[in-house]
């Protein structure tokens, strides 16, 4: 009885320290109300299968318990159990799997009219490309990194001169306004995560990556590296800001493109060999 007891105490409280505690998911922030949606019906599922299976155990432990003179009876084979068992699991799983396969169709099917900004990581910092004048990022090769060239941007590609390189700083995005990210590595895996944004992937090296978001709200957001991936994982940090087009094109206005970097830093090079005049 007591023991029946315990297991109901646990399932209530379970299902109590559930609904009170303070650990609900972060405002959204983006297009992404079908991310919440699958996490809850994952919830939804475990937490029935969770409730069914301490119930049945209480129930069992309450109800069989011993006593004199009592045996159990040998049943090992029950078709029609084993019918039901298989045929309500197999619901549950497909009920979990099945939107998640809708959801990622939409996640990586990128509308037409975003624009695309592309993200790499490398331990341990974060760096942005954003599309310039010409509306097209130019080709990359990974051979062409070097401490002036972070992206590693071919030099000769006429698309890639106007892009805007943020080396190690925080990204602006417009909102409302859809955006494919591209997710490149220069060494290790890394993963691309905004909590509010619910949205996430994994930056793999040799690979490009990618998803979209719409940002539906103003404000800023941290970017973490959600793959554990050396010594300063934790400090591998970033900000996006999401804002309205007359605060975003301030900004814009602000940063260098890969032309105006590599020149500033080619005169650079060239009064520091000519002995500093
Ligand atoms: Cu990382």
């Amino acid at each position: 009885m007591a023991v029946a007891l315990i297991l109901l105490l646990i399932l209530i409280g379970s299902v109590v320290f559930h609904l009170l505690s303070p650990w609900w998911l972060t405002p959204i922030a983006t297009n992404w109300s079908y991310i919440d949606g699958t996490v809850y019906i994952t919830f939804w599922i475990t937490g029935a299968a969770f409730f069914a299976v301490v119930a049945f155990m209480a129930y069992c432990v309450f109800h069989f318990h011993h006593k004199e003179g009592r045996q159990a009876a040998y049943n090992p084979e029950n078709k029609k159990l084993e019918w039901w068992l298989s045929v309500g699991t197999g619901i549950g799983v497909a009920g979990m799997l099945a939107p998640g396969l809708v959801v990622w169709h939409q996640f990586v099917t990128v509308p037409a009219d975003a624009t695309e900004v592309e993200v790499m990581g490398q331990q341990w910092q974060w760096s942005f490309r954003l599309q310039g004048k010409d509306g097209r990022l130019g080709t990359t090769d990974v051979r062409n990194i070097s401490p002036d060239n972070p992206m590693g941007l071919n030099r000769d590609d006429p698309y890639g001169q106007d892009d805007v390189v943020i080396e190690n700083g925080d990204l602006h995005l417009l909102l409302g306004k859809p955006v494919k990210i591209l997710l490149r590595s220069v060494d290790v895996l890394h993963d691309f995560y905004v909590p509010e944004f619910r949205a996430k992937m994994d930056l793999v090296p040799g690979m490009v990556t990618y998803f979209w978001i719409k940002p539906i709200r103003t404000g800023t957001f941290d970017v973490l590296c959600s793959q554990l991936c050396g010594a300063a994982h934790a400090d591998m940090r970033a900000k996006v800001i999401v804002e309205e087009e007359s605060e975003y094109h301030a900004w814009l206005e602000k940063q260098k493109t890969f032309a105006e970097l590599s020149g500033r830093k080619a005169v650079v090079r060239a009064t520091y060999k000519s002995g500093g005049e």
